[in-house]
């Protein structure tokens, strides 16, 4: 999943793709190196940010969406809002990427329903302004799953079965380094909950803190460390701003996986003689 921010203050790449030329092309080149779906946002979630009215967020989307879907890559819309998502899903949006898991806007949940339409459900804790200000967990892991487990029971609530849901722990939303890393080491965890899993740590704090790399737009290694430690745990969707370099790293990683199921002896007993 390619990342897209139409957005004038993300946290790695704010600025970068506002003008719609800019855009298409960021598009064109994360469908080109291997980007199945693409996450359209028009909405900073960065610590400290504010929300943007649904009007400003149409605003600014309404060129770039609908060029998009027509290059033939899934497109997601990452926003909390259900008059947003309604746009894009009419644009032809197949995805959408809720970092509310629903609770913002009580129409999100009902409308990805009537539509069948699939939604991540993401966890956070507290809003993107004050997330950051002091998380605590006793067992984040155990918390994280508890959480989604009521997501997916309120989207069941609205119509949406299980099967259209993908679940996310939320990496850098209301966590310190410590929960990342818990995370993203159980995220097999969350296989119980039985849909699939998507990750974001893609150039997040936590990878600045481990590395001492503070330009976010720089956070390239960790990145692909993170996201490859993920995958080999059971996410099957990662969310990136950097889609080559993620594409060529699993390309590699699935031979080594590929290598390592052909070497395996064959199970006990299969061979015929215990
Ligand atoms: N992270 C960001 C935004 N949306 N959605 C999901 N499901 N999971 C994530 O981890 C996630 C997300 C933050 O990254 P970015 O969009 O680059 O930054 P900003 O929110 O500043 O636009």
């Amino acid at each position: 999943m390619g990342v897209l921010n139409v957005t004038p203050d993300s946290f790695s790449d704010g600025g970068r793709f506002i003008a719609p030329d800019q855009a298409i092309a960021q598009v064109e080149r994360m469908v080109a190196e291997g980007a199945g779906i693409l996450d359209i946002g028009a909405e900073s979630t960065r610590p400290g940010s504010r929300a943007v009215a649904p009007a400003e967020q149409i605003q600014r989307l309404q060129t770039i969406l609908p060029r998009a879907v027509k290059l033939g890559a899934i497109v997601s819309i990452d926003t909390t809002s259900a008059e947003v998502a309604r746009f894009a899903l009419d644009a032809g949006a197949g995805i959408i990427n809720d970092v509310s898991a629903g609770r913002d806007d009580p129409d999100m949940l009902p409308l990805a329903a009537r539509r069948g339409t699939p939604v991540v459900l993401m966890h956070m804790l507290g809003r993107p302004r004050t997330m950051q200000a002091d998380p605590r967990y006793d067992d984040v892991l155990a918390e994280v799953r508890q959480f989604l487990a009521g997501r997916l029971a309120a989207a069941a609530q609205a119509g949406l079965p299980r099967g259209k849901c993908i679940v996310d722990p939320g990496i850098g939303f209301g966590k310190r380094l410590e929960h990342n890393l818990a995370l993203l080491a159980g995220v097999g965890k969350l296989a119980c909950l039985g849909c699939p899993i998507l990750v974001g740590p893609s150039r997040k704090r936590f990878i600045g803190e481990l590395t001492g790399v503070q330009d976010a737009s720089c956070r390239l290694g960790g990145t692909l460390a993170a996201c490859i430690e993920a995958w080999r745990r059971g996410a099957a969707i990662l969310r990136v701003h950097d889609v080559g370099p993620l594409a060529e790293a699993l390309k590699v990683a699935s031979a080594i996986r590929r290598a390592d199921d052909e070497r395996k002896p064959p199970a006990c007993g299969a061979a015929g003689h215990d």
